[in-house]
């Protein structure tokens, strides 16, 4: 059995190595231009020139949760395309989300501005029923994220494609349920996958729908936020502020006016990490799992797009 490894920004040693150590008789190299077919292929961001020379793989291992990347490819007719199925990033999501919003509820950003101006002085107390928060997306990731905010008692309001049943999540779906669940919130975080459905999702007139001194997270893909829609719903105080993990263009341009917002908070897309014993871990079993006839879980349709 062949795998190739094919990860642009991503130091290949570790990850043959344990590859090689989780597949023994396995051969892992590095692809090259020309080299020989493969069976399986580990990718992040391949070149067209890998998918074109490799129309024989069985299955490609997508080393991150969102193909939106991958899927833009022309790929080979007959692969699977297996994305990383939590491996490690659910715990990382769930921690992200609940800092953000536990640091804009309890209003930790303007302690620490207190902090640093030598101020003792409270806030009043605000109150959990006023802050629902919507999570738009509940997979592997959304749904984590959802369960976890409603044990700090947050009302929680979930929304997906299809019906979804979440202990502690008032559910929604679908087109019907948008405008309802959008309403019921005033913090919204965005887990979607990026599709022709969900692009610019995040615009003036959805974010415009949240209860107003709203609220955003996103944490999903820079193309679902329509930036100039953010900054004049911050302007105009409808939105009260904004954590953003993930932008249009990464890394984020100097001259990007979200860099000097005083109502954002920045990070450089590093909300769940791929973590690279647990990705190896799954990628193997599932390999052994399709050399065995088995079916395997995280295998994305590429007509919807996730
Ligand atoms: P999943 O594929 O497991 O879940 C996607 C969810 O979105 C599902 O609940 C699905 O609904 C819902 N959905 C998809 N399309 C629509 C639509 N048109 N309308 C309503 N709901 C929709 O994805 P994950 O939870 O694993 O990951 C989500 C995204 O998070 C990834 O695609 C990636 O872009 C991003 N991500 C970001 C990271 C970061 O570091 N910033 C790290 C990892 C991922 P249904 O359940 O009905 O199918
Ligand atoms: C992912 C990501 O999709 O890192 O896994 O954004």
């Amino acid at each position: 059995m062949r795998v190739v490894f094919c990860c642009t920004d991503t130091k290949a040693e570790p990850w043959l190595e344990g590859l090689g150590q989780a597949l023994p008789g396995a051969s892992i190299e590095v692809w090259q231009p020309g080299a020989a077919p493969a069976d399986f292929a580990v990718v992040w961001a391949p070149p067209q020139q890998f998918l074109d020379e490799q129309p024989g793989l069985k299955a490609l291992f997508n080393i991150g949760a969102g193909v939106d990347a991958l899927l833009k490819l022309r790929l080979p007719a007959g692969a699977k395309v297996v994305r990383l199925d939590d491996a490690g990033m659910s715990v990382q999501m769930a921690e992200y989300v609940c800092h953000a919003v536990i640091r804009h509820f309890r209003e930790f950003d303007r302690y620490e501005a207190d902090m640093r101006e030598g101020r003792w002085s409270f806030r009043k107390p605000r109150s959990r029923a006023d802050f629902p928060v919507g999570v738009m997306g509940l997979g592997v990731l959304g749904a984590r994220v959802a369960q976890a905010l409603s044990v700090f008692e947050f009302p929680v309001h979930g929304w997906s494609r299809t019906p979804k049943a979440l202990e502690g999540v008032r559910t929604h779906h679908g087109d019907g349920g948008f405008q309802t669940f959008l309403s019921s919130c005033r913090v919204l975080v965005n887990l979607l996958p990026l599709t022709p459905d969900t692009r610019d999702i995040l615009n003036r007139q959805t974010l415009g729908r949240l209860m107003p001194g709203g609220y955003l997270v996103n944490v999903a893909r820079g193309a679902h936020l329509v930036e100039d829609d953010l900054l004049a719903l911050l302007d105009s105080g409808h939105l009260a502020g904004a954590t953003l993990d993930v932008f249009r263009t990464e890394p984020l341009p100097t001259e990007h006016p979200f860099w000097r917002h005083p109502k954002l908070t920045l990070t450089p897309h590093t909300s769940a990490r791929t973590l690279r014993d647990e990705s190896i871990a799954q990628i193997a079993g599932k390999i052994r799992a399709l050399q065995a006839g088995q079916p395997v879980a995280g295998v994305v349709d590429p007509v919807r797009g996730y």
